[in-house]
This record gives structure tokens, C-alpha cells and sequence, in this order.
């Protein structure tokens, strides 16, 4: 039995994209967390140690950051192609791109939101980095590994969306964008995200 820990529009929306890609049984419990606008307030009945989502229980196993999320709940559903196996030359480019979503991406967009980037070089350096990752890699497209999209495109497309503000003019990434917000699980799970759908109809 899978149990997602999820808060509407926070860092696990993701995750219930991912579970609607995915095809996966995942029973979505809905919890608060403390807001960075100081509303909210940590939920008891997530076992998060922290408070925080995502969280995913596996029976009596508990996954917490996102990134371990999304690698095991892929694992768990080699049959949705979302993924590599461990022999595929392709499985490398994949684990990098997640762990540079959570390591470099997420922490080079906060540096831009909090205007780090216009006093500190260094953050700049790391931010500018970043997107001419993305713009070469989207530039290939239509995904970031080329033709099929993968969990990857979930955890970084989310990221891009979220901080599409804070990203540069770009018809590249727009157009990446309007792409994932075209899929059918994506926009399942933008109206599950909430906890709006009426899950019995489903
Ligand atoms: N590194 C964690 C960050 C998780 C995180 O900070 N989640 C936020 C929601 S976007 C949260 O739960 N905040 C509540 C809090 O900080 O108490 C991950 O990637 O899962």
C-alpha cells in the first residue's frame, strides 16, 4: 500500500503528477505544512520528520525529499517507461538530471527569487549556469533526454513552472511548458492536486 503525503501546491505536487503518469495505486493523504508566508502548521499525522511533504509511506517504509520519492516510486513501475534500467547507458543522464534538479536547480531559482543573484556573483555564475543547461538540453527536445519524457521532466519541468517568473524570456521553455501542461496526467493531477476531484468517481 502507497501513501502519498501531499500539501496542495507545494514541492509534492509533483509527486501526484508523477503518480498519475505513472499509473500508480497511491492513496493521495492531504495534510497541511507550515507556509513560507507564515500560515499553516505542520500536520501530526505525517510522518514526515520534519513536517514537511513530500512523504510517502511503503508499507512501514517511509521516503521523504523528493528526488527519493520519485526514484522509488518510478522504481516500483519499470512498466510505465518513465525510466532506465540500471544496465542502459541512458540510466546515468537520467540520476543526474535528478539529483541537479534538487542540488542545482531549486537552490540557483531561490537565489534568483531572493535577489542573491544580483548581489552575489557567485550565485549569478551558479544561475546562469543553470539555464544554459536547460536551454541546450530543451534545444534537442522535445524532452530533456531527447525524445521520451521521463521522470526527469516531471521533477524539472514542476521546478520550472513554479518558478516560471524567475527564468528568462525564453520561446524554448515556454514551449517546453505548454508541452508537459498538455498531458492528460498532468492535468489529472492539476485538479487532484487540491483534492478537489472526487476521487470515488475515478
Ligand atoms: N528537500 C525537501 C524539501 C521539502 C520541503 O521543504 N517541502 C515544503 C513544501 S514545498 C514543506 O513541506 N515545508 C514545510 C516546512 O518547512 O515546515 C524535498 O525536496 O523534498
Amino acid at each position: 500500500m502507497l501513501t502519498l503525503f501531499h500539501a496542495p501546491q507545494s514541492r509534492s505536487s509533483r509527486l501526484v503528477w508523477l503518480v498519475e503518469e505513472l499509473g500508480a495505486d497511491c492513496r493521495i493523504e492531504y495534510c497541511t505544512i507550515r507556509r513560507i508566508d507564515g500560515t499553516g502548521a505542520a500536520d501530526p499525522r505525517n510522518p514526515h520528520p520534519d513536517g514537511k511533504v513530500p512523504a510517502l509511506l511503503h508499507g512501514d517504509a517511509l521516503i521523504t525529499e523528493c528526488a527519493a520519492v520519485a526514484l522509488y516510486l518510478n522504481g516500483l513501475h519499470p512498466q510505465a517507461g518513465l525510466g532506465f534500467d540500471a544496465a542502459s547507458p541512458q540510466r546515468g543522464p537520467l540520476l543526474t538530471w535528478i539529483c541537479w534538479a534538487a542540488g542545482e536547480l531549486e537552490p540557483a531559482v531561490f537565489a534568483r527569487m531572493t535577489g542573491e543573484t544580483q548581489t552575489n556573483p557567485y550565485w549569478q555564475a551558479r544561475y546562469d549556469a543553470c539555464v544554459s543547461r536547460l536551454l541546450e538540453a530543451l534545444w534537442n527536445g522535445p524532452y530533456l533526454m531527447g525524445d521520451g519524457f521521463t521522470v526527469a521532466d516531471v521533477m524539472i519541468g514542476s521546478t520550472l513552472a513554479w518558478s516560471r517568473a524567475h527564468l528568462p524570456e525564453s520561446p524554448t521553455i515556454d514551449a517546453y511548458l505548454a508541452r508537459l501542461a498538455e498531458r492528460p496526467a498532468y492535468r489529472r493531477a492539476m485538479m487532484r492536486d487540491g483534492g478537489e476531484v472526487i476521487e470515488q468517481a475515478a
